[in-house]
């Protein structure tokens, strides 16, 4: 079935896309069909999602992972949302790297939880080689605990993401953020091509990229189409899309933004399920200041996973007794691991 929809501005005729029946997998996206796609009428982004979205998935699964900050403040990079950035009058101050044995803790504390992914993230424009040393470390203990294992620990250079992969490593976050257009307005000490050059080591080296970005940055719907679109005309799809909503930090320089409706965020989430239905959409940060209703239409737009714990990485997340809660209230069930290694995009 084609379902006709308007496109935005600059394209001026109605054009055809292949909304409800879709779901292949295509790397050919163009932007005006990701801008065409996200400014579709809302209950036929959403029927269109949910639809792929049961073509791939366990539509009332939802995968648990659990961040923890090994390394906090005092980050070299500017990014303008960051409470880590050593360039906001925001930052923590600058923590030691953690030891392993209390990231061992943590990691059990997380999978006597439920979560069946542990997210390890550092505040540094990249890892030293020593510092890698004690990264992969962690990623054997996490592993031998039987959790899948995820790091986001800034640019990688030549061979780092070998080393990561030998240490068993599942998963590494590198985040595009926002669009080619918006980027130079949030961050200027590292550029979108760092990025894309960062998340082509880490494929190459045949580790799962997740990768997504953040919404709320004063950015527009435009902008949240291209960046998506992005993702989607990568050499592969990311494995793993983690969508955020932004969460406002004093000392930011985008401290006083205005909040985003929910309904772009769910667009996106929508969106993302259309141009990338193999891959895991994490409903990621910002669920603390979302009421059950918006969490709810994020899963019906696809979204399938969340960190779960009170902390992200130094700003709050809803405590497991509410997101067990939500799930129950749902009849969501948590993923199981066995389940994440069946999918296509795992393999
Ligand atoms: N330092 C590493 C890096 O930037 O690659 C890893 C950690 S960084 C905090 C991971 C991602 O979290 C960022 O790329 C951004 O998308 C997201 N993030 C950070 N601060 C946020 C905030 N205040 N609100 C929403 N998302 C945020
Ligand atoms: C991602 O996209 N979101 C997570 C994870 N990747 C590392 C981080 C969210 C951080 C939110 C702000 C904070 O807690 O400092
Ligand atoms: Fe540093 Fe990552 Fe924060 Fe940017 S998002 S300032 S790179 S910790």
């Amino acid at each position: 079935m084609f379902i006709p929809v308007r496109t935005i501005a600059d394209m001026t005729d109605e054009t055809i896309l292949p909304l409800a029946s879709a779901g292949d997998i295509r790397y050919d996206w163009t932007k005006a069909q990701a801008r065409a796609l996200i400014d579709a009428p809302f209950n036929d982004l959403i029927h269109a999602a949910q639809t792929v979205h049961r073509k791939n998935f366990d539509a009332n699964q939802v995968q648990v992972s659990t961040l923890l900050s090994i390394k906090t403040g005092g980050c070299p990079e500017d990014c303008a949302y960051c409470s880590q950035s050593a360039h906001n009058e925001a930052d923590v101050g600058a923590d030691k790297l953690m030891s392993l044995e209390a990231v061992r803790a943590a990691a059990l504390r997380a999978k006597d939880a439920g979560a069946t992914r542990f997210c390890m993230g550092a505040a540094w424009r990249g890892p030293k080689d020593r510092d890698l040393d004690a990264v992969c470390d962690m990623i054997a203990e996490v592993k031998s605990l039987g959790m899948e294992s995820c790091v986001t620990l800034g640019m990688l250079d030549d061979g780092q993401a070998d080393r990561l992969k030998e240490a068993g490593l599942d998963y590494y976050n590198h985040n595009i953020d926002t669009s080619k257009a918006f980027y130079e307005q949030i961050i200027s000490t590292r550029t979108f091509t760092d990025r894309l050059d960062t998340l082509a080591r880490v494929r190459d080296a045949g580790i799962n990229v997740c990768c997504g970005g953040i919404v709320g940055m004063g950015e527009i719907r435009s902008d949240r189409a291209d960046m998506l679109q992005e993702l989607a005309t990568l050499t592969e799809h990311p494995e793993s899309v983690p969508l955020n909503m932004l969460v406002t930090v004093p000392g930011t320089p985008l401290a006083e933004i205005e909040p985003l409706d929910p309904l772009e965020l769910i667009r996106a989430i929508a969106t993302a399920r259309l141009l990338m239905p193999k891959s895991m959409v994490r409903l990621s940060a910002g669920r603390l200041e979302m009421d059950t209703s918006t969490q709810a239409l994020c899963f019906l737009a696809g979204a399938n996973s969340i960190f779960y714990g009170d902390t992200l990485l130094t700003t709050g997340n809803p405590a497991q007794q509410t997101d067990r809660a939500l799930f129950d209230k749902l009849g969501v069930r948590p993923m199981p691991i066995e389940a994440q290694a069946e999918l296509p995009a795992a393999k």
